[in-house]
């Protein structure tokens, strides 16, 4: 066990039951023409991270530690879209429509590949999600699981949507979470500060927050 410098306090990290998991590092969120900038947001709150979300891979890799990586997407026939999700907030572009990077968050398709820098490598579990929380409707609990992984680590965008969610569902079924402040993004800044803020407020209600080179530390003494 190595103690990981993290809020509300020290996060003991065990070597043979953590994962880190990359939430929804995709074209379509990072780059202009994809689903983020069609719905009106500024996309390059996401693009920023996206070197230190790297190191943090690169440390999870180099410890010989699992990474997991999801992928926000639909099937394309669209059968797992709920109206009420196509519809919502009235995009210029709606999931599904053809867009510059291809048909907008359907799994196959150029925009809602993960980022090249971030690609998943040969044995690193890939999730594709049609909810905002990584554990609705896939088999990531299974996953996990069969893997004996009861804590997570918790990177991508965005903060208060997919991440928080995934956070707050692996919470309720007895995962100890931690995300990284600096491997984390929103399209609004004060969302993000919020989320860190919501996270590990009431002595960790939702788990812990940690900054990437404490993480990367703890993680070479592990
Ligand atoms: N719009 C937004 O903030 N997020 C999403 O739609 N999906 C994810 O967070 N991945």
């Amino acid at each position: 066990m190595t103690d990981i410098k993290a809020l509300p306090f020290a996060f003991p990290l065990r070597r043979d039951a953590v994962a880190l998991i990359v939430i929804d590092m995709q074209r379509d969120f990072a780059e202009p023409g994809g689903f983020g900038e069609t719905l009106g947001n500024d996309v390059s709150h996401v693009s920023v991270i996206v070197p230190d979300v790297k190191r943090l891979i690169d440390g999870f890799r180099h410890a010989g530690l699992p990474v997991i990586h999801t992928q926000e997407c639909h099937r394309p026939d669209l059968s797992d879209l709920p109206p009420a999700k196509r519809n919502r907030g009235n995009p210029t572009l709606r999931i599904g429509d053809q867009g510059p990077m291809g048909r907008i968050l359907i799994a196959g398709e150029p925009g809602t590949a993960i980022l090249p820098e971030l690609e998943p490598i040969g044995g690193e579990l890939v999730i594709e999600k049609p909810g905002k929380g990584a554990f609705y409707a896939t088999s990531l609990g299974e996953e996990l699981q069969n893997r004996g992984i009861t804590q997570l680590v918790f990177a991508g965008v965005t903060t208060e949507v997919c991440v928080q969610t995934t956070m707050r569902e692996a919470n309720d079924r007895g995962y100890e979470c931690l995300i990284v402040e600096e491997a984390t993004a929103s399209y609004f800044p004060h969302f993000k500060q919020a989320a860190l803020d919501m996270i590990r407020a009431q002595g960790g209600i939702v788990g812990w927050t940690a900054h990437l080179d404490d993480l990367l530390k703890g993680l070479m003494h592990a």
